[in-house]
């Protein structure tokens, strides 16, 4: 008998078993998939075991990173002290002693720089309760103009494409129980397979059901193995490859005149701009052929029902918008939207990536999707806190702009809670160094990350398992994460902690509540009447159902199938764009000759910081890679699994190869969760989207060395 078998017989013969039960939600992606972690305490030992839990969006599955998220949530590195830097140590302090520093930093970093030289940088991780918290926080606590957050490197190209087309920016116009039903499925820079792996199975439906599916990568990846129609596009000509396919819907009499008539703004100068393109050019710049594009444009229009969806792929471009611009109108001029079965998406990242842009972590946002430059606007949410609309600072710069004015000496305190940019920010180096010359920097987290390591002071938050709220799904979804979990060691919420601040501050009387349902109490009254209004949605219903928003009303069911008779335009009109094919970006040289791409892999997550601490996830994949075309290895001296130096201007990383015939020949492929020598973003480009201020992770040019001359050893 093992001895684990032993010791469980002997603990159930003293009664000595103890079985807990805890119901929660995954930490990590945008499908928020449910389950119940099992604990059992068996004398010696925890043992711990995770059960999928039905829900309407992922039905009963779980992937490899839900089932062992817990083992970061039990890490023994999890922080439960706050730990200020003393000598270039952490030492373990009081959280009175915690917040005592805070107060008289922030006070003097005011006091001599401004209100607005204190920073605020949030993340999509944050619960719709502590966004919405986060943002009042930096408002009225510290009356900062500074305030944003990851998602800018995430979903705003994407978000803000979408508001100036529909005027309505939701992660999935549609339901996702339609995807069974649509015929031409597009997958533009997306990878479900590995990124949303517990929704494959709807478009699998879809698959069997006789949908054809058109997928554009430069890679042939997990999701591509659902293509028709695989495209393996030159990174970065995405934009250039729509003004293609809408040449074809144009030529091909696919357009839907009466509801482009009746519904759209902006027809005649796209026509125009359209008249003028050359399929044979864009097959030039794009590097697919035109028949393909012919043969893609063909099987959309002609389908009876047709979805578009976008991910990072084509979104992480310095014309990022400019591409999701596109694809709206392709969806428009097809009046392929509002419609069952028609429709666009943009497969939203984070686990509250859409509820966290939603209720003011953004620089230029108010709660509800209201806009901190509109005088009506500024005066709703003012009288929800209860101050002055005067008192509210105006809009603030951009994640990456903020570092870079932190870099400048005109942000000089900062407080970042969920995020680690110094991993995850676009040339990465500079955001580490601009963050040494900072007076002061805050970081909350659960655990030691590469920027809380360069804090002055950290505070340990409290996890999933631990942190009751709300997020808010990619398909536009409130859902509900129970999490009665006891925390570790000297954890509080992140709310508590905004809380504790402003007490200390002197603007507690604005932060008083006792549970994240007061808060989102707050919430529903502030996003009422504004785009994304949840007034209808409470914590009662959310134990019972998820439901969409906008929601204005208790009574109201919830809104799945949007812009069916009008988009949020004010004259229910969406707005086509002119889209050129070409943008200012990095062209690869003699010096710099290959381009490269970077994005995820199933078994862990952005920076890294939760996945690589859980022995299951970090075993499947334990360190960085270049995915690498043979042919191009070869050329550059470079065999399968040895060391690779990859450079540009702006830094070097060092990566072990792994051939692969399934990426493009001028194109390399790295996962960016590691951190280090393995951190892909010491070479990225952070020229920004003129629009949308997201950076090009998607694409710059490099060139590659083997570390080790395996000829001469
Ligand atoms: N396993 C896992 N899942 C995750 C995450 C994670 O870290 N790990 N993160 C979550 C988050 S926050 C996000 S934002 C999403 C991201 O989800 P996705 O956007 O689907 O993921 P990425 O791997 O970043 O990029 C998608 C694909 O874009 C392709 N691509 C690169 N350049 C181009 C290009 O120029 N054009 C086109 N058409 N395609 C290109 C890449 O080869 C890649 O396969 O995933 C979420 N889910
Ligand atoms: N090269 C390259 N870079 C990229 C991308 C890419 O595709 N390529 N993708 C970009 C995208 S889409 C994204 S979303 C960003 C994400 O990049 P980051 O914002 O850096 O993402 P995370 O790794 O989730 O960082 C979250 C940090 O907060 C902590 N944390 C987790 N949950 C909580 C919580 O509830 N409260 C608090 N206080 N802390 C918490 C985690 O431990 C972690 O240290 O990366 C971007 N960077
Ligand atoms: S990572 Fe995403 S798909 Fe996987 S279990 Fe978590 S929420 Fe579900
Ligand atoms: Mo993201």
């Amino acid at each position: 008998m093992t001895k684990d078998l032993l010791n469980y017989f002997r603990a159930k013969e003293q009664d000595n078993t103890s079985e807990m039960l805890f119901d929660t939600q995954c930490p990590f992606c945008s499908v928020q998939c449910t389950m119940r972690l099992v604990e059992e305490r068996i004398i010696e030992r925890n043992r711990y075991k995770v059960i999928a839990k039905d829900n309407p969006t992922s039905r009963g599955r779980l992937c490899i990173k839900g089932l062992y998220a817990h083992q970061h949530a039990l890490h023994p590195e999890r922080l439960l002290y706050p730990l200020r830097k003393v000598n270039g140590q952490f030492v373990r302090i009081s959280w009175e002693e915690a917040l005592h520093i805070i107060k008289e930093n922030f006070v003097s970093i005011q006091k001599e720089d401004g209100y607005d030289a204190l920073g605020v940088y949030g993340g999509g991780s944050l619960t719709n309760e502590e966004a919405y918290l986060l943002g009042k926080f930096a408002r009225v606590a510290l009356r900062t103009k500074h305030i944003d957050y990851n998602g800018r490197f995430c979903m705003s190209a994407a978000a803000a494409a979408m508001n100036d087309a529909f005027g309505l920016d939701r992660g999935f116009t549609n339901k996702l129980s339609e995807l069974p039903l649509v015929r031409t499925i597009i997958l533009a820079g997306a990878n479900v397979a590995e990124c949303q792996p517990t929704i494959m199975p709807y478009f699998q439906e879809a698959k069997k059901n006789g949908a054809f599916f058109i997928v554009i990568d430069p890679r042939e990846t997990k999701t591509a193995e659902l293509a028709d129609l695989h495209l393996k596009i030159k990174p970065g000509t995405d934009a250039a490859f729509v003004n293609g396919f809408l040449k074809v819907l144009f030529e091909e009499g696919y357009v839907d005149e009466t509801f482009v008539k009746k519904r759209t703004e902006g027809f005649t100068e796209l026509k125009a701009h359209i008249d003028r393109i050359d399929l044979e050019e864009i097959a030039r710049i794009t590097e697919i052929p035109a028949e393909m594009i012919r043969l893609a444009a063909r099987q959309y229009g002609s389908a009876p029902t047709g979805m578009v969806f976008t991910a990072r792929g084509v979104e992480q471009q310095t014309n990022g918008y400019m591409t999701v611009r596109n694809w709206l109108n392709v969806v428009l001029v097809t009046g392929k939207i509002g419609k069952i079965g028609c429709g666009y998406g943009a497969i939203t990242g984070q686990g509250n990536g859409q509820g966290g842009r939603e209720h003011g972590q953004k620089a230029d946002q108010l709660p509800g999707y209201r806009h901190i430059e509109n005088p009506e606007h500024r005066r709703y949410i003012a009288s929800v806190w209860g101050i002055s609309a005067d008192e509210l600072p105006s809009k603030g710069v951009s994640a990456y702009e903020m570092m870079q004015k932190i870099d400048a000496g005109e942000i000089t305190g900062l407080f970042v809670m969920g995020s680690n940019p110094v991993v995850s920010s676009p040339n990465a180096q500079f955001v580490k160094n601009a963050l040494q010359k900072l007076k002061f920097l805050v970081v909350v987290d659960l655990f030691l990350s590469e920027t809380a390591e360069l804090a002055d002071l950290v505070l340990p938050t409290s996890s999933y398992l631990e942190d009751e709220g709300t997020m808010t799904n990619f398909e536009g979804r409130v859902t509900w994460r129970p999490a009665l979990r006891k925390r570790p060691g000297e954890v509080k919420h992140d709310w508590e902690i905004l809380c504790g601040i402003a007490e200390v501050l002197g603007r507690g009387e604005y932060f008083r509540y006792s549970s994240a349902e007061e808060i989102f109490a707050e919430l529903r009254l502030a996003s009422r009447g504004g785009k994304a209004d949840y007034y209808g949605i409470t914590y009662e219903r959310l134990r019972k159902e998820r439901v969409y928003w906008p929601c204005p009303s208790v009574d109201h069911p919830g809104t799945g199938r949007l812009f069916e008779q009008s988009f949020a335009h004010p004259d229910g009109k969406a707005r086509l764009a002119v889209v050129d094919n070409e943008y200012e970006k990095e062209e690869a040289t003699e010096q710099y000759p290959l381009y490269v791409t970077t994005g995820r892999v199933l078994t862990h997550y952005l920076s890294g910081t939760q996945t690589r601490r859980s022995p299951a996830l970090a075993s499947r994949q334990i360190e960085a890679f270049m995915e690498i075309h043979p042919n191009t290895a070869k050329k550059y001296k470079i065999e399968p699994n040895t060391l690779v130096k990859i450079e540009t201007m702006r830094g070097s990383a060092v990566l072990r190869s792994k051939y692969s015939d399934r990426i493009r020949e001028d194109t390399i492929f790295v996962p960016f969760h590691w951190s280090g020598m393995q951190n892909i973003n010491h070479i990225t480009d952070d020229r920004l989207d003129p629009h949308c201020k997201m950076p090009g992770f998607k694409r710059c040019v490099a060139r590659i060395s083997p570390v080790v001359d395996l000829q001469k050893n």
